[in-house]
């Protein structure tokens, strides 16, 4: 019996791999404990791409993607810094900031961002446009990881901060192990077909949903 049960709840938990295309993750509230977990079984990058698009009309911080592991909270974090007005990379304890970026409430924005591990460098695009290369840290993503939407880990799951958390919708959000070419990435910025990601991928995702989170039809315009 409780052998049963236990598998009940097993199963309960378990994410189920999903094909996510053409749905969106629809954040509607402001809370500490809502958020999406997103699984993997890759380990030790020595490269990352992480792609998403994301929609919000927050006039504050928030946490855009968090993926931790024991050591590292912040192992990689994309964060929206709303005193600022940039978009910060942060890598383990370092971060690099993206400033001017005309992030506009109300509307889709597309953003990439690409680390490799031996040179160091992290290189934002947004809304198809390449950003400036920036050199973070040189050192691989080892440990097991933690990847959150919604929410920002100030530890391994979590941590969280109600004024950091996400409210809004979020949609493709792909990870890859190495640097995507340019091409592959202006591909995705302009939803034309792309190679999709290898580390986490929206039309093949393996993910959890604690709370409130909705998965809705993306709402596309009428041609
Ligand atoms: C980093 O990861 C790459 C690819 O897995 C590996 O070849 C390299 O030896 C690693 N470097 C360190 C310092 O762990
Ligand atoms: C969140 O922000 C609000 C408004 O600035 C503030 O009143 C509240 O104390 C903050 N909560 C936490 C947990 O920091
Ligand atoms: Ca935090």
């Amino acid at each position: 019996m409780k052998f049963l049960v236990c598998l009940v709840i097993f199963v309960a938990n378990a994410g189920a791999i999903q094909d996510l295309s053409g749905k969106m993750f629809t954040f509607p509230q402001q809370t500490k404990t809502y958020y999406v977990k997103l699984i993997t079984a890759k380990r030790n990058l020595g490269a990352a791409t992480v792609c998403h698009r994301s929609f919000t009309d927050l006039k504050r911080d928030h946490c855009l993607f968090s993926k931790s592991t024991p050591s590292f909270p912040n192992e990689f974090l994309v964060f929206y810094d709303y005193t600022n007005k940039e978009v910060e990379i942060h890598l383990k304890e370092q971060k690099a900031e993206y400033r001017f970026l005309d992030y506009k409430p109300n509307q889709w924005h597309s953003l990439c961002t690409t680390w490799d591990m031996g040179s160091g460098l992290v290189q934002v695009w947004f809304n198809g446009m390449p950003l400036a290369r920036k050199f973070v840290k040189q050192a691989n993503m080892t440990g097991e990881p933690i990847i959150i939407l919604g929410q920002e880990q100030d530890s391994h799951g979590g941590g969280f901060d109600i004024n950091q958390s996400f409210v809004g919708m979020m949609t493709d959000v792909h990870m890859w192990d190495y640097v995507l070419s340019s091409c592959e990435i202006q591909k995705y910025m302009s939803e034309l077909s792309f190679t999709p990601g290898n580390v986490l991928n929206w039309a093949a995702l393996d993910f959890q949903i604690n709370g409130r989170v909705l998965i809705e039809n993306k709402q596309m315009y009428c041609q």
